[in-house]
């Protein structure tokens, strides 16, 4: 049988600056769902990107003194070491300034919304952020600044501009989204949007060459320039091959998820679905929305100044115990805290402590005392009591609960350190063969449940335990005669 497919993006970063842990964080989560749901026999298609139009971009090279073109393939460069660096699965990296894969399908799009008769042009006066790359009104500012850009001015504008009728969509989408077609989540950012789109407004669509002078000029009109939201939303389908490769796309689409953060989810619950719409194209099944980085209770982010790099993060720590901190700093339905102290704490109490040590205590003992060497399993209470967690791990991934699933796993891991510490093998290993065969099927098990999110790590328990490549389906108590390899401490307790 075809293994069914599953699609999952990423936001598409804006290449003004350096990656920080905001960036890092989503493309973590990503690929920890993206991994599940390999996991699961699932045939999966992860596009992640760079959002590489607009005002922002065009100032940054030019503060840098570089033609744009250079400066974005020097930036983009960084953000693709990124994903290296954290071991980012994907299989599709998207540029906005792409001209043969993205812009086909960008005009394509903007040409069905005309089709439509959803296209049209007003003169605008307003209030424009160049951090949000958004017009603003008066009540959404602060002291007349942006709270998200606090460090930016926000800049009055009067231009003629075209429009998107935002308006005529506005009940179809409210009705999808609180019937779950259109699944928001976590359930705090549905109503936040809901209540948006009862007062939904046309949407301004292009900017004049003049205001922008780089972005996809508007089919028909080289005078004008399309508004970067159109050109970078877009990514989701031209990624794929709409406008290029239907096939493909018809493959491929509806995305499963995207994953992004919340001070974008206007962009992708309203805007995305209306212009999805106005040119007959289905709607993504889920849009996955997560919070804040917040550092010293601010949020992290390049205009704010408050950036920690992911980089020097990273080769700090080790690429799991960074992924495994980040995953776990968010609370589902809100913003999550990254401070070095918790880290260390963090790594030092759960990734040490307690998964380490069971997997290596265990593991050495097999080489020590069996010659590498197990033969059955000690039917002990223990094996229903782990088995017992893998649907409540299942499910919090499904629901994008990073935090309760590596909660759950090492619950998983500590029931496997109790069993080993009260059976008491060292007393008598003569007789204690299974009891460590049972620990070995443990071992296993944490390999599988762990390999989304720390991906590095479940490799290294394999090549130790001696086993190929695992899915979900091969939870459980089946090694029996079984020859592990040479056990080696997995995390470090860090000073
Ligand atoms: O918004 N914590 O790009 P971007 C968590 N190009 N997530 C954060 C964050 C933080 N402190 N700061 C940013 C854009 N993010 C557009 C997207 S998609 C068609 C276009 C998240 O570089 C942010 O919410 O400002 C977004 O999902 C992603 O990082 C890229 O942000």
């Amino acid at each position: 049988m075809a293994k069914k497919k599953f699609y999952i993006t990423t936001a598409i970063d804006y290449p003004n600056a350096r990656p920080h842990l905001g960036h890092a964080l989503e493309k973590v989560q990503a690929d920890a769902i993206a991994r599940f749901q390999r996991l699961q026999g699932k045939d999966v298609f992860f596009q992640t990107g760079t959002d590489e139009h607009g005002t922002k971009i065009w100032r940054a090279a030019e503060a840098a003194k570089k033609p744009v073109e250079e400066f974005l393939d020097e930036q983009v460069a960084v953000f693709k070491e990124l994903c290296k660096k954290l071991n980012i699965s994907y299989d599709y990296f998207i540029r906005t300034t792409d001209q043969k894969i993205h812009y086909p399908g960008v005009i394509k799009l903007w040409n069905e919304l005309v089709k439509s008769g959803d296209i049209f042009k007003q003169t605008y006066t307003g209030l424009y952020c160049i951090g949000c790359e958004a017009f603003k009104t008066e009540k959404e500012l602060v002291n007349g600044k942006c709270p998200d850009h606090p460090t930016r001015q926000i800049e009055e504008v009067e231009e003629e501009n075209y429009f998107f009728k935002l308006s005529k969509y506005k009940e179809q989408i409210i009705s999808k989204i609180k019937s779950d077609e259109f699944r928001v989540s976590p359930d705090v950012r549905k109503h936040e949007i809901l209540a948006f789109l009862e007062n939904a407004k046309d949407i301004s669509f292009s900017r004049p060459k003049t205001s922008l002078p780089w972005g996809i000029p508007v089919p028909g009109d080289d005078r004008q320039v399309m508004y970067v939201w159109c050109d970078a939303l877009s990514n989701y389908i031209t990624g794929i091959g709409y406008g290029r490769d239907e096939e493909n796309f018809e493959k491929l689409w509806p995305a499963d998820v995207h994953v992004i953060g919340k001070d974008i989810l206007r962009f992708h619950a309203a805007f995305w679905p209306a212009m999805l719409l106005s040119a007959k194209i289905k709607l993504p099944k889920e849009l996955f929305v997560h919070g804040w980085i917040l550092s010293k209770g601010a949020k992290m982010g390049k205009s704010t100044g408050n950036v920690l790099d992911p980089f020097a993060q990273i080769e700090k720590y080790g690429v799991d115990p960074f992924r495994f901190y980040i995953l776990g700093a968010m609370n589902i339905d809100g913003d999550g805290e990254y401070s070095e102290e918790l880290l260390k704490e963090r790594i030092n109490t759960v990734l040490v402590s307690n998964l380490s040590n069971f997997c290596y205590r265990s593991m050495s003992f097999v080489n020590k005392n069996y010659d590498s060497e197990i033969t059955g399993i000690d039917e002990d209470k223990v094996i229903g009591e782990v088995e017992a967690k893998f649907p409540e791990i299942k499910k919090a991934y499904e629901e994008y609960d990073f935090k309760k699933a590596i909660d759950i796993i090492m619950e998983v891991s500590a029931l496997g350190n109790a069993y080993f510490q009260k059976k008491e093998p060292w007393k008598n290993p003569a007789e204690s063969a299974d009891v460590l065969g049972t620990c070995m099927n443990i071992i296993k098990n944490l390999a599988i449940l762990c390999e989304p999110m720390m991906p590095e790590f479940s490799e290294k328990l394999k090549k130790q335990l001696k086993i190929k490549k695992l899915s979900w389906d091969e939870l459980g108590f089946d090694l029996k005669k079984h020859r592990i390899g040479t056990a080696e401490i997995l995390f470090m307790k860090i000073k």
